[in-house]
């Protein structure tokens, strides 16, 4: 049993401690003997209680620890369970039927191993042009079935993407294999090949490769690149209790589990001592990435890698001066192995500052008077290799108030064999001799429990638009008005929305029952998503019936608590029949969520159709979002941060006295003083010698 009472006892939102997934393991062990754990996760607590308890932790009581398990026992059977932690007792134990849960990387491991000893696919490897002495040199990353009508979903299955190697250092991923076998978990066998009616053998072409040897070959790196050093001698500006961070008017808690990987809850801003509340809870809730090629068995090419694999449990170990530079806070992440032992991973989540460029400036044309501002933001961080990709997730807070999902795609492109004079047929490129890369989408969804100034929030959509009225009209004589159109989404079936570039559209959280008091309109965030393509396999495709939260950009439903993955809680081998998760939540789309407590759910990502630039390795690719607040302060909230440079009108005209100078010493060195031999007065707008400080 472990103590919720203590005074070390963890903040409710804290991920299960190593000794409290000891205990759940424990307990479940005892209960129902020896079993593959699948999962052993925090329980989130239920809101209501929860909310209770934010409000005045001193005087309510702590909701309990609650394990979420996930079992497989013999006979591939699976089990739904909780545990709870303060009685250790199981409160809930379930068996599912055809049900799969997520694949943990114990089990992608496994496949490898069957698949090189496996007499049919040495056949069809010797058949590709390999020696079945070879067999060491042939590599698979298995990937989740997706759903096969042919064998269901009452087996758990793994689908092989074969790659050959001709030397152990070489990438994999010019070198393809044309064939697919199919893994049964529970028998650890292949039970299937999938054979294409064309052959293409293994490629033959020289390797690619982007390691240290291969670039020296190549010429060698670049020799210009003087170093850049991030020092922050008086520490951080942050300040951590816990998983409680606290920077810059922002409070929130930092949680991580084995799907989402981070998770932001109860996510405030202090207004000038008043404490807002603007989220409960954020996170990247699923994503999915459909191929695009027609030939079979290509259409089973969507990984959900949230929801079959888990951004938690693929989640790397973050290295100083690599994946993040300067003075870092990190947070490490434990997870249960198949066996109940545990597997920690060391720095899965960094937290550190960054300098932002601008945060505002004006200089005024008359006088030179200027000021200036710089921005630093906080980032919250997690980097995820999803086999041949890898995602960095970052959550960065920004000084005033918006918050940025900020997503950069590396890593290498998944890829398929081809005769280099084959005709691709538009659905792939040739990125190399022999390579196949097809075309692909990522769309992540971006789950947002909103709490604007209160749990009751209504989403309005807008967009700019031109008056309705013709040009010599009396509302619109001269033809040139044009507005923000404000749609209120007011039952989940209107929610259903798309993105509009044309007229830049966008969608409002608001608080309708405040009002600011200049605009007069509701406090709200506002989303601000570009980059939002439309799921395009079609309606009634495999990927479109099983993810059903990709048909749109955005959809809204009211909160219940366990709603949390818009693809359904078990998400392997779905058949799409019916839809699980959002399209089930949003129902006929008769039900109000107009002034109560709403979720949004925001659709977006890229459409990839790769390039040669794109391999053997991707530069990485940024995908960026923003929740901005929209009448939600009085005027500029960082009109407090202390300016790099202000001197007004009539300081200028004294000559310089009193002006707030707090450049740093260094662009003034390399530009004013030193090299250009300049003034050092930085900030002028036009310096004689066309050179700032800045
Ligand atoms: N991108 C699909 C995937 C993720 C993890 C492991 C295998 C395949
Ligand atoms: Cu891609």
């Amino acid at each position: 049993m472990v103590s919720a009472t203590s005074a070390s006892a963890p903040h409710p939102f804290d991920p299960l401690s190593l000794d409290e997934i000891q205990a759940a393991i424990g307990i479940v062990k005892k209960a129902h003997g020896d079993v593959f754990f699948n999962v052993v996760s925090l329980h989130e607590p239920r809101k209501a209680e929860m909310t209770k308890w934010l409000e005045d932790p001193a005087n309510t009581p702590r909701p309990l620890r609650i394990a979420d398990i996930v079992v497989i026992a013999p006979g591939g059977k699976v089990y739904d369970g909780l545990v709870d932690l303060s009685t250790g007792t199981i409160t809930k134990w379930e068996l599912l039927d055809g049900l799969q849960p997520i694949i943990t990387m114990e089990e992608l491991k496994n496949v490898e191993y069957t698949v090189r000893k496996d007499p049919k696919v040495i056949e069809q490897c010797v058949l590709s042009g390999i020696s079945k002495d070879d067999m060491h040199k042939v590599y698979c990353d298995p990937w989740t079935i997706g759903f096969d009508e042919r064998h269901g979903s009452k087996i758990r299955l793994q689908q092989a993407l074969m790659y050959y190697r001709p030397n152990v250092d070489d990438c994999q991923y010019q070198y393809p294999l044309d064939f697919c076998p199919i893994y049964d978990a529970e028998k650890q066998e292949v039970i299937a090949i999938d054979i294409p009616k064309v052959r293409r053998p293994v490629s033959k072409a020289d390797p690619v490769n982007y390691h240290p040897a291969a670039i020296e070959k190549l010429g060698g790196y670049r020799k210009d690149l003087k170093p850049i050093n991030i020092t922050q001698p008086e520490g951080v500006s942050f300040t951590m209790n816990g998983r409680e961070i606290s920077w810059q008017n922002w409070k929130f808690h930092i949680g991580f589990n084995y799907r989402e990987g981070i998770v932001l809850n109860d996510i405030t801003y202090n207004d000038k001592g008043t404490v807002r509340p603007i989220f409960y809870r954020l996170s990247l809730a699923e994503m999915v990435v459909p191929y695009g090629n027609p030939e079979h068995p290509h259409q089973r090419k969507h990984a959900f890698d949230l929801g079959e694999y888990g951004a938690g449990y693929m989640t790397n170990s973050l290295s100083l001066g690599c994946d993040c530079k300067g003075s870092i806070h990190y947070l490490d992440a434990d997870f249960p192995t198949r066996s109940g032992e545990i597997r920690t991973i060391k720095n899965a989540i960094c937290i550190h500052e960054e300098d932002d460029g601008i945060l505002f400036k004006h200089s005024d044309f008359r006088d030179e008077s200027v000021i200036v501002t710089r921005a630093r933001k906080l980032i919250i961080q997690q980097i995820f290799t999803a086999a041949n990709y890898e995602y960095a997730i970052q959550w960065v807070f920004h000084q005033d108030g918006t918050i940025q999902p900020d997503i950069r795609l590396t890593g290498i492109l998944n890829t398929y064999t081809m005769d280099p004079e084959e005709d691709t047929k538009g659905w792939g490129t040739q990125v190399y001799p022999g390579v196949n890369a097809h075309n692909h989408q990522h769309l992540f969804c971006l789950r947002v429990d909103a709490n604007i100034d209160g749990p009751n929030n209504t989403v309005f959509m807008a967009d700019a638009v031109p008056s309705d009225a013709p040009v010599g009209s009396p509302e619109n004589f001269y033809g040139n008005a044009f507005y923000a159109k404000r749609t209120k989404l007011d039952t989940t079936g209107k929610s259903k929305t798309d993105y509009n570039g044309a007229t830049s559209r966008t969608w409002d959280i608001c608080n309708t029952s405040k009002l600011h008091p200049y605009s007069k309109k509701p406090v709200s965030y506002k989303l601000v998503s570009r980059e939002a393509p439309p799921l395009l396999p079609k309606e009634g495709s495999l990927v479109w019936k099983r993810a059903g939260f990709a048909r749109h950009a955005v959809h809204v439903t009211k909160y219940r608590d366990d709603q949390l993955w818009p693809a359904g809680r078990h998400v392997p081998q779905t058949s799409g029949e019916p839809s699980l998760g959002l399209p089930e939540w949003i129902g006929d789309g008769t039900e109000s969520i107009d002034d109560t407590n709403v979720v949004l759910w925001h659709t977006f990502g890229v459409t990839h159709i790769p390039a040669p630039e794109d391999f053997p390795v991707m530069p990485a690719e940024p995908i960026t979002l923003l929740l901005r607040p929209r009448n939600f302060f009085t005027n500029n909230p960082v009109m407090d941060v202390p300016p790099s440079y202000a001197s007004t009108p009539s300081q200028v005209a004294a000559a310089g006295a009193g002006v707030t100078d707090a450049t740093d010493k260094m662009s003034k060195l390399a530009f004013a003083n030193g090299v250009n031999g300049g003034s050092a007065s930085c900030c002028a707008t036009n310096g004689a010698n066309g050179v700032n400080g800045h």
